[in-house]
């Protein structure tokens, strides 16, 4: 387990965690055929060894239609359940959750390459946002507005909107449905999930667990639906009128897809896409707080969350020692195994996003740039272990401003502050962004109007590895949407405006008079 040279790695036998797989469905009840692999529909794989554990059954256009019309039928009688009553779904889902921790852990290890730790801080963010969608289902209020009218009164109630249609990334393969399905759910809504076709072992553990959830509260289990499918199933849940929203999290290209389709038949959608995150790092930065926040956001979860940090603007008098001690940090990460002990690195998930960082470092290098890192590890099979790479740019080209979802860092000088914010703003995505410096007036002038112009813009701490109370998500290309905290749960519902007259006049809004 080294990382600056290519060396070969100690990987898990695929029978064993085909074991591991079917121990944890096992554990959590779900109820589904696992064919041999080859045997025709879903292959469900695993990073690790880069092999197929086991072939599922796709859902048939006749399974997706069956799905959205069970959701749309249960509608009817959710939307008009209590809030409250809701919730206690909801927190029936955060026990069986919390129950089954582990086993879901080990099934995102298994199907998306997380170290186990990471993994079970995906699980814990299902678990919180299940919590706040609990007290959320307490507090879903409207505004009381002064009228301009004398004996009337002006309000805002809030309704469910419909069937959700929740679309996942392979690389927050649980906690994302939950940000959706929990608010959902307490909003009176209805889903249909389609997650990633590289994670389907992981979605079928939590819809059993949702399933039980329902049957033990007494809630309709049409509430939650699932299908496993690729493209066609997705193009369906972007199409049908029967789906009120669809909250999509993936590529930017998948995005513009969507995007107006959707529109097309105005319909909503809530669109999580790309980020190409930066930090910047100033002269009066705490460089060891820098240096471990640095690391964990680029080199975590192997640079595949849309929060990694891929570009770092560091101040001409810090830059020489920061990437000196990056680089350090680098050469002593683990890659490995995620599920053995002390892995920091997991793997790639799939050949494509290997080749992805291949072609990303051979451009970053034909521009200039001085690349450190970057080998992969044991190179027979279908697996993708790499060290993390950091290269230093001596300018920003256009693989700078593209996102390849591997552990690239690109290092940027810069030398006033302007300059710097610039830079963090010069890529079309606008997820994340965060700075490392001690000093207020920068710190400040970064959040301001005139600085970050990101969803998220953090100051001391990564891009990555957000709380579950804030609003997710970002601006420009990233698309806009925000889901999971604060106030992100009115994307869930319709908003009606309501004029009350409790006076025997009627008087017209703007002094019209019609008499
Ligand atoms: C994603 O990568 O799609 O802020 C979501 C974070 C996590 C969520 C990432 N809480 O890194």
């Amino acid at each position: 387990m080294t990382t600056m040279e290519s060396t070969s790695i100690t990987v898990p036998r695929v029978e064993d965690l085909r074991e591991r797989a079917k121990a944890a469905l096992r554990t959590v009840g779900a109820e589904l055929t696992l064919g041999v692999p080859g045997a025709g529909g879903i292959q469900a794989s695993t990073p690790l060894t880069g092999e197929v554990l086991f072939s599922l059954t796709e859902a048939s256009a006749e399974d997706t239609d069956a799905a959205i019309a069970e959701a749309a039928g249960a509608f009817t009688s959710w939307r008009t359940t209590p809030a409250p009553v809701r919730g206690a779904l909801v927190a029936r889902l955060g026990e069986l959750l919390t129950e089954h921790k582990d086993d879901l852990a080990q099934l995102v290890t298994i199907e998306a390459g997380k170290i186990t730790s990471e993994a079970l801080g995906e699980v814990q963010e299902m678990i919180d946002i299940c919590e706040f969608a609990v007290g959320l289902s307490r507090q879903l209020y409207g505004k009381t507005i002064a009228s301009e009218r004398p004996g009337h009164r002006l309000m805002e109630t809030w309704h469910p909107l419909g069937v959700v249609g929740v679309i996942t990334a392979f690389n927050f393969p649980v906690a994302v449905w939950a940000w959706n399905t929990a608010v959902a759910l307490v909003c009176g809504d209805t889903v249909v999930w389609k997650p990633s076709e590289l994670t389907p072992l992981t979605a079928v553990a939590c819809q059993a667990l949702m399933s039980r959830a329902a049957r033990d509260v007494g809630a309709p289990v049409e509430v939650s639906r699932l299908l496993l499918g690729g493209r066609e199933v997705g193009e369906t849940l972007v199409d049908d009128p029967r789906v009120a929203l669809l909250s999509a999290t993936g590529s930017v290209r998948m995005g513009r897809e969507v995007g107006p389709r959707v529109a097309q038949r105005f319909g909503r959608v809530l669109l999580e896409l790309g980020g190409n995150n930066a930090a910047i790092v100033t002269p009066s930065a705490d460089l060891d707080l820098a240096v471990r926040g640095i690391v964990f956001s680029a080199a975590g979860t192997a640079g595949q969350r849309c929060t990694t940090l891929r570009r770092l603007i560091a101040h001409r008098s810090v830059v020489d020692e920061l990437v000196e001690r990056i680089v350090g940090a680098y050469r002593s990460l683990p890659v490995g195994d995620p599920s053995a002990q002390g892995t920091l690195v997991g793997p790639l998930i799939h050949e494509t996003a290997y080749r992805d960082m291949v072609g990303a470092l051979e451009q970053a290098a034909a521009d200039g740039g001085e690349v450190f890192g970057g080998h992969r590890h044991g190179t027979e099979g279908d697996a993708y272990y790499v060290s993390p790479a950091v290269v230093r740019m001596p300018s920003q080209t256009a693989i700078v401003h593209n996102e390849t979802f591997a552990p690239i860092l690109y290092v940027l000088t810069y030398d006033t502050l302007d300059e710097a914010i610039a830079l963090n703003n010069a890529v079309p995505q606008g997820l994340s962004s965060a700075i490392f410096t001690t000093d207020i007036r920068e710190a400040e002038r970064f959040m301001a109007a005139d600085g970050s112009d990101c969803g998220i813009a953090n100051v001391n701490i990564g891009t990555s590895g957000a709380e579950i109370g804030g609003a997710f998500g970002g601006e420009k290309e990233t698309g806009g949407g925000r889901e999971s905290g604060s106030d992100s749960w009115k994307a869930y519902m319709r908003r009606a405006t309501n004029t009350v007259n409790y006076s025997s006049e009627l008087p017209l809004a703007q002094g019209v008079r019609f008499s």
